[in-house]
Formats: C-alpha cells, sequence, structure tokens
C-alpha cells in the first residue's frame, strides 16, 4: 500500500500544477484557445451550430473556411460542419452579395448599401425563419476581414446575441514597410534577420509567408514593401522579379498586395545608361519596360515606394530636377497597370544650414498639385525622424492637392530597440489627434490622412515593420501589439490606443480582467516612460550615434552637423533646447497660424515639447513649480520610476499566463530598467556640467561617471548594418 501511495505521489509531482502551457508567441494574436468560462462556451455554441460558405473555389474562401474550421474547433472545443443549406438555428453564413443567389432580409439589404469595397457587415438576423448570423460582403476579402472580425468577437468574449456590426477601411493603402536588405539584414531589425529568403526562392517557398500573411489580413494590411528604402536595384533583375513573384503568389489571396522600393539610378546601375534623368527619353523608356516586365511576373503589382535625394540616396535632384518630376515617370509608367508611387518626403541636405526640421517642408510645399494622380507622399509622422516624442510634421495640412500618407515606425529605432516594452499607439494616437487647423478647428492629422478632409479619393498609411525571424516574429513580445496596433489604425485611425490593447491583450493572453486591466494600464505608461528616461520636455536626437541605442548627448564629431545630438539640445551654461520659434530657426512659422502661436509662445508652448521649440534658461519655471533643471532631473527619475512600475504590474501576472512568455518579459523588463537607469544617469550628469546646479537630494546619485557612460561601446547593436 505504502508503495501504491509513494507511486501515486511521484506521479502527482510529474503532473503540472498549472495547466497554462507554454507558449512562444508564434501564433501571435490567433491563438484560439478553448474558451474556459462554461457558461459563455454554452452560449456560443449554441449561437454558432454550422457555417454556410459561399460555394466557391476562390482561394480566399478555402482560406476563410481553414480560418474559421481552427478558429471555431479551437475556441468551442467542438467539431464545426460546414453546410450549403440555412436548416438551423445557428448557421453562420458568410455571404458575398455580388456573387450570391441568397435573398436576404431588406432590413440588411438596406444596411449593405453602406458596405465599401472590403467593408463588412456581421448581423445577427433572421433567415428562412432561421436565427442566424450573417457575414455579408462585396468580395471575398471583406469576408475574410469579417470572418478574422468575427472570431475576434468570440476570442475577446463578444456577445453575439445581438451583434450587428459595419465596418469599412477608413484609409486605402494599408501597408507594411519593411526595411530588409536583400542578404537578409534588416535595417533598423530587432528581431532576427529578414523573413524573406532571397536566396532559396522562388524554389522553396518558406511556409512562414503564409503565416506572416495571414496575420497581416487579420488586421486588415493590404499591402507590404519587401526591400529597404535605401534601395537594391537589384531586385528589379528578372531572376528577382521571379522570386518577388512567388512571395506575391503567397499573399494574393489573403489581399496583400507587395510593392518594391524603386532605386532611381537603377537604369544606370542595370542597363548602363549614362543617366537617370527623369526627363530623358532613353530612362523613361527604360522604366516603363521594366514595370511592364514586372507586371508580367506580377500582375497586380502595387507599386513603388521611393526614398530618392536623402541620406545619400539618387535622386531627381542629380539632374536638377524636382521630386514631383521624379516621382511623375514612375507614376506614368505605373497608371495603365494601376500601380502607385509612395514618394517620401524624408529629406535633409549636409550642405544645408536650414534647421533640419524645416527642410522637407520647404522642398515639398511648393510642389502641392505638381504630383500625378497616383503619387501619394509618404510623410514621417514628425519632421525630425522617429523620435520618441516629436510635434506633428508640419507638411500635414501644407500640401492640401496631394495625398499624404502616414508614416509610423513600428520598429523601435529610437525606442529602445526590441528590449523595452513600449507601446507605441499612444505616440501614434498624439500625432493622428494633432489639429493642424488647416480648415479651421478640428483638421487633424486623422483627417488628411483619411483624405476626408481634403476629399481625397485614396489614402495610405504605412508602418515600418518590426518583423524578422524570431520565433515570435517581434522580438520582445509587447512589440507584437505595435505591429497588431498599426494594422488596426491603419483601418481605422479614429480607434483608441485603450481598446486597441485591450483587445490584444484579450488575443494575445487572456481574457481574466484581474491579467487585461493592469497590465493594459501598464501598456499605455510605458510610452510616456521612454520619453521621461530618453528625451523628456520635448529633447530630441540625443542618441548614441548609429545604433541609436542608449544616450549620446555628447556626441559632436559626426560628418553631417545634423547628426550629432549637440546640434538638437543646444545645451550651454544659461540655457537648453532648439529655438525654433519666430526669432530662432522659424520652424514654427510651418504651421498654421494658431498652432504656430502656441508653439512660438513659451507660456503657451506644451511643456512636452518645449526643448523642441524653445531654448530655455536652466532657471525657467515650469508649470510644476520646478526649475527647468529640476524638471528635467524630476522627469529622468520619474521615467525609471515608471519602468520600476511596469515590473511590479509584471510580477504580479505571474500565475496567470505561460510561464515562457512571462519569463522573457520579466527578463526583458529587467535590461530595461538597467538601461533607463544609464539613459538617466549619463543625461543628468552630461546636462549637469551645463546647468552647474547639483542633482536635487531626495534622488539617488549615480554611482558611475560620465566617463563611465560615454565609453560604453555598442557598436553591434542590431540594425544598424547598410547594405550599400
Ligand atoms: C532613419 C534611419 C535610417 C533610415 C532612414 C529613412 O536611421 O536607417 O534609412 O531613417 O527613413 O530613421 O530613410
Amino acid at each position: 500500500m505504502k508503495k501504491v501511495l509513494s507511486i501515486i505521489l511521484i506521479l502527482l509531482t510529474l503532473v503540472p500544477l498549472t495547466k497554462i502551457q507554454a507558449e512562444d508567441g508564434y501564433d501571435l494574436w490567433l491563438r484560439y484557445k478553448k474558451i474556459s468560462d462554461k457558461q459563455l462556451l454554452a452560449n456560443y455554441r449554441s449561437s454558432i451550430k454550422e457555417v454556410y460558405l459561399p460555394n466557391s473555389d476562390s482561394p480566399t474562401i478555402q482560406i476563410i473556411k481553414k480560418e474559421l474550421k481552427i478558429g471555431l474547433e479551437g475556441l468551442l472545443d467542438k467539431r464545426i460542419n460546414f453546410t450549403d443549406k440555412i436548416d438551423q438555428n445557428g448557421t453562420v453564413l458568410f455571404v458575398n452579395i455580388d456573387n450570391s443567389d441568397i435573398t436576404l432580409p431588406k432590413a440588411i439589404n438596406s444596411k449593405t448599401q453602406n458596405l465599401q469595397e472590403d467593408g463588412f457587415l456581421i448581423e445577427h438576423t433572421s433567415l428562412n425563419n432561421k436565427q442566424v448570423i450573417l457575414v455579408v460582403s462585396k468580395c471575398d476579402i471583406g469576408l475574410l476581414y469579417g470572418a478574422f472580425h468575427f472570431l475576434k468577437l468570440i476570442q475577446t468574449h463578444h456577445s453575439l446575441k445581438e451583434v450587428s456590426i459595419l465596418e469599412n477601411p477608413k484609409v486605402e493603402h494599408r501597408l507594411l514597410n519593411h526595411w530588409d536588405n536583400l542578404n537578409r539584414i534588416v535595417e533598423r531589425g530587432y528581431a532576427g534577420f529578414s523573413i524573406w529568403q532571397w536566396h532559396k526562392l522562388p524554389g522553396y517557398v518558406s511556409p512562414r509567408y503564409t503565416d506572416y500573411a495571414r496575420a497581416n489580413a487579420s488586421i486588415g494590411i493590404n499591402g507590404t514593401v519587401l526591400t529597404n528604402v535605401n534601395a537594391d536595384a537589384f531586385v528589379l533583375i528578372p531572376r528577382y522579379l521571379k522570386k518577388v513573384a512567388a512571395i506575391a503568389d503567397v499573399l494574393r489571396p489573403y489581399g496583400i498586395k507587395v510593392y518594391l522600393t524603386a532605386r532611381f539610378s537603377a537604369p544606370m546601375e542595370l542597363d548602363s545608361l549614362e543617366t537617370a534623368d527623369p526627363l530623358n527619353e532613353d530612362v523613361r523608356k527604360w522604366w516603363q519596360e521594366k514595370v511592364d516586365e514586372i507586371y508580367k511576373y506580377i500582375p497586380d503589382f502595387g507599386g513603388f515606394l521611393v526614398k530618392a535625394n536623402s541620406e545619400g540616396q539618387p535622386g531627381p535632384q542629380d539632374y536638377n530636377r524636382s521630386h514631383a518630376e521624379g516621382a511623375n515617370m514612375l507614376a506614368e509608367a505605373l497608371e495603365e497597370h494601376g500601380g502607385i508611387v509612395m514618394w517620401r518626403a524624408f529629406v535633409y541636405k549636409s550642405e544645408e544650414s536650414e534647421d533640419r526640421a524645416k527642410q522637407a517642408y520647404n522642398e515639398f510645399t511648393p510642389l502641392d498639385g505638381e504630383f500625378r494622380d497616383n503619387v501619394l507622399v509618404q510623410v514621417k509622422n514628425g519632421p525630425i525622424d522617429f523620435q520618441p516624442r516629436e510635434p506633428f510634421h508640419p507638411i500635414f495640412g501644407a500640401m492640401p492637392k496631394t495625398p499624404l500618407m502616414m508614416e509610423f515606425q513600428i520598429t523601435q529605432e529610437y525606442l529602445g530597440l526590441a528590449t523595452h516594452l513600449v507601446y507605441l499607439l499612444k505616440q501614434y494616437k498624439e500625432c493622428l489627434q494633432s489639429d493642424t487647423y488647416a480648415k479651421g478647428k478640428g483638421s487633424t492629422v486623422a483627417k488628411i490622412i483619411d483624405g476626408s478632409l481634403y476629399q481625397k479619393n485614396t489614402s495610405g498609411m504605412a508602418g515600418v515593420s518590426n518583423i524578422g525571424t524570431d520565433r515570435n516574429w517581434t522580438g520582445h513580445p509587447f512589440a507584437q501589439a505595435n505591429w497588431y496596433g498599426f494594422g488596426r489604425l491603419a483601418w481605422d485611425p479614429y480607434l483608441s490606443a485603450d481598446e486597441i490593447a485591450e483587445e490584444w491583450l484579450r488575443m494575445t493572453f487572456t481574457n481574466d480582467r484581474s491579467f487585461v486591466k493592469p497590465v493594459k494600464k501598464m501598456m499605455l505608461s510605458s510610452r510616456e516612460a521612454a520619453v521621461n528616461y530618453m528625451t523628456p520636455i520635448g529633447l530630441h536626437h540625443i542618441m548614441g550615434t548609429g545604433h541609436h541605442y542608449g544616450p549620446g548627448p555628447w556626441v559632436s564629431n559626426l560628418s553631417r552637423p545634423e547628426w550629432n545630438p549637440v546640434y538638437y539640445h543646444q545645451a550651454d551654461k544659461e540655457s537648453l533646447g532648439f529655438d525654433r520659434t519666430t526669432s530662432g530657426s522659424n520652424a514654427v512659422s510651418q504651421y498654421h497660424e494658431t498652432v504656430k502661436e502656441k508653439f512660438n509662445n513659451i507660456d503657451r508652448c506644451p511643456e512636452k515639447l518645449l526643448l523642441w521649440f524653445h531654448h530655455v534658461d536652466w532657471d525657467y519655471e515650469m508649470d510644476s513649480g520646478r526649475t527647468l533643471w529640476k524638471e528635467l532631473c524630476y522627469k529622468y527619475y520619474k521615467g525609471v520610476e515608471m519602468v520600476r512600475d511596469v515590473q511590479a504590474t509584471w510580477q504580479k501576472m505571474r500565475t496567470k499566463i505561460d510561464k515562457q512568455r512571462y519569463e522573457h518579459v520579466k527578463s526583458l523588463l529587467e535590461i530595461q530598467e538597467k538601461e533607463a537607469i544609464m539613459w538617466r544617469n549619463a543625461c543628468v550628469l552630461y546636462f549637469q556640467q551645463f546647468s552647474e546646479k547639483p542633482i536635487p537630494d531626495h534622488y539617488k546619485k549615480p554611482d558611475k561617471s560620465l566617463e563611465y557612460y560615454k565609453n560604453l561601446d555598442f557598436r553591434y547593436a542590431p540594425g544598424n548594418l547598410r547594405c550599400e
């Protein structure tokens, strides 16, 4: 008996105490775990008995079928029957109204009038005297979006009883931009190598491309630029176009088009033309033939993204032609095929002594109205470069005749790479909600991006991807939220950072309120924490050279003045900050009068942007009553405290999710805390040399010297290798 008991005891120790299985994050937000709440499960099981799909061999419909099967069978833990009849309550019907003989109820028919291409309707209704749920769209891709949304309702525990949802994408082109080189090194990529296995394509088509397509389709992304903006002309040779075509074939049924970056000098590099002048007949012919050739391989090719005359890239200005002349040449070649050009406004010149923040506006706004209809000008959210905090780019609101596309950075180049937990949706929303006043109060950046302010018939949003070969795709488990959130915002720029975080957490981890609530709060505070420990009160671009990891406010030896942090913070004995007021560089005048007045006036300028626009005395009194110097110390110390709060919250979550992801995040947070301290100490010690004031007594003094921090060398931080 004793023996039996001890065997039982031994066996018991082998049974894991927790039923929560380890997860490596590969499944992203598409996990479809069985619903644990019994009542809820019973409700869903009764509302979902069978699924009716269009009788079609369309690959998209097959994808929907597969997704619903794994999704519903996983969530409901029962077999799902696919039917072609409506003969029981609880049928979920997917109807493509352009291709269906089902007669919909009148009320539904009138609602479908509001459906746009790719939109969908999910409605609980009665049909043939049966209680059913209808998912209706005008096309198969809309049905795919509807299927993902339907699954999300269950994943996030929404009731289906009276479900009535109509969704249309508010932005037409919703794109990821991969800064991936053909040798698979990703510029500013922190999650491994590029997922595009160029060397093996088209012979070997990795199954990961399908998983990539599926994840993107689930958030409404409908385009992807496969290659780095610092472009390599080689991708345009036939051997590589075949590889691109193989990727396009995988992405197509998911509604995702492929785009490439076009190197402006490609005609010279690939076919020895003597010039790349966009007005030269041979050059124009070359591009026309190249574009025609691309469409032979990829009939639905999306078009080109171009970085020209920026950071050493070739462009039309090499031939005294304008950005518009360059863009239009490519646009003309693409037009008959339905392709577009996304021409980037990220330009600044080393020969130019003008404030870098002003240069893009100066170059682009005079060209308003000169671009062809199939050109969108792609503008970064702020006028410098994806800093933790920037004001909105003054081009927004200043080019009414041109569709302006937003470029956000999902990869965390300036926000701790993939090591720091920073939920970027707060940053994106801050920009989208900014009021440009271009057409009076309420002319938000979001309304420019979705085309509504100037009634544009095209619109776009791009996100610089954070995806790589890491098993969890994005390096940091929470960096998945930035990919997810970008897609959701591109679909609807009016969604809040809060609701996006909520749905992502529920799908990615658990619906347990005691997890979702505190962790959401933690996510929502994470960007402000990073701003505080890196660049508070409007400081910017004081990161280490090249890799942009860690602090480097002291750097002053780079060949171009505007690459040096000292150019941006302008610290001296009396004051700190870049004077962009009317008596300084006058960058404020690029904004609408109302906005300009606010930024220009030191008392009205939002304090979070103070040092962006003003050169401020160390003794200047801030809203808190503290002097600028003390406020600076306060913010740096606060940033570290906020990271510690995040850690404390996370530690309470240990039993609520799987160990693997819990431990991964915990380790990364420990690194983040150390690095937040490094940022704080280095910056406070550095700026103290100018202010010559003590760090307030109640703060723990840095235990290392400024020299120590200056000597830290991050030369091998990832993402810093260009393929040039
Ligand atoms: C900067 C990056 C650089 C990119 C550039 C761009 O440091 O690697 O090439 O932006 O957007 O943020 O073109």
